[in-house]
């Protein structure tokens, strides 16, 4: 098993600049040698291209998604790209960028296996469709994408048909919905383990609910998608949509605790980090943390396999 990165330098999903350089500047600060040593394999794949697009042409080709073509294009390549890391049994870790290259992370995924599950980590729904979306920014629109919602093409994006069930989605976080989008997602089976419920019941409880729901609906693998705007916006000054009443560090290393616990997660995107609007490297440093967490877990479940091996 080899941890596989790679990074997408895209803004054009937020459409705010900035975010283009979180591969850059986490691989600066070694994001290799922290997987390395935790006692893991690890590949840099480098980045997927991006090409260059003029402000003014941003709806040139949708009038309710901007960058439309672009977010295509990648999204397919970046598809790709981590349908062959996680074929060779390799782990990817795909570093935003926005959080529009979920859709082509998880399509990647779900092509090698059948039955994925998706826990999504974040203060937003990321369920509009480009109708619905006030901002008409695709980073608030994936989820839907991959659950068979809104642009056809979107939706059938590297290979046809909608990439995850309904009840195989695991949302944690979401404090900052916009109202039809809210709507929109009550409407499904999607698990939705808002900031109220998480209040009112705390996070084991969502936790054990999420595992209980994975062994019944027999999930053979498990995608974190998280996007680092669900911790608290004093914590994360470095990422473009800040939400107040988010959680903390430890919290976030909870969820990834017990998620990935089950030793089926096997692949993870990183999300929203936006150097250039960091405060003193606050939030750079908790991406480090984070990463440094994720690389001792990602070793623990290792260890763990070898030893049944033997
Ligand atoms: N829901 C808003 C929108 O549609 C904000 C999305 N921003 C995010 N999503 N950072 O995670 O644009
Ligand atoms: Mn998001
Ligand atoms: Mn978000
Ligand atoms: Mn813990």
């Amino acid at each position: 098993m080899r941890i596989n990165l790679i990074g997408v330098p895209i803004y054009y999903g937020c459409d705010r600049e900035g975010v283009q350089y979180g591969p850059k500047k986490l691989r600066e600060n070694n994001i290799s040698d922290i997987f390395r040593e935790a006692g893991l394999n690890v590949i840099d794949l480098g980045d997927i291209q991006v090409d260059k697009i003029k402000n003014e042409d941003r709806f040139k080709d949708d009038k309710n998604i901007k960058y439309y073509s672009s977010i295509y294009k990648v999204n397919n390549n970046l598809a790709q790209v981590t349908y062959d890391s996680v074929k060779s049994g390799n782990i990817p870790i795909i570093l935003g960028g926005d959080h529009s290259i979920a859709l082509g992370s998880i399509s990647g995924v779900s092509r090698n296996f059948k039955n994925l599950g998706v826990v999504w980590v974040d203060a937003h729904g990321d369920f509009n469709t480009e109708e619905i979306s006030e901002s008409k920014n695709y980073h608030g629109m994936p989820l839907a994408s991959l659950a068979g919602f809104g642009k056809k093409n979107l939706v059938d994006l590297y290979y046809e048909g909608k990439k995850i069930k309904e009840e195989n989605i695991f949302h944690i976080g979401a404090r900052d919905l916009n109202i039809k989008e809210e709507e929109l997602i009550r409407s499904t089976k999607v698990n939705l383990y808002d900031k109220v419920m998480i209040d009112n019941k705390g996070f084991d409880f969502v936790l054990e609910d999420i595992v209980k729901k994975c062994i019944e609906q027999k999930i053979d693998a498990i995608h974190i998608s998280l996007d680092i705007d669900f911790m608290d916006k004093d914590l994360v000054p470095g990422t473009g949509t800040r939400v107040e009443g988010g959680y903390t560090l430890e919290d976030t290393k909870h969820i990834l605790d017990r998620i990935m616990s089950t030793n089926i997660v096997k692949s993870m995107d990183f999300v929203e980090f936006n150097p250039i609007i960091d405060e003193e490297n606050t939030t750079l440093d908790v991406c480090i943390d984070l990463l440094n967490h994720i690389a001792l877990l990602f070793s623990l479940e290792k260890r763990l396999s070898n030893e049944v091996q033997c």
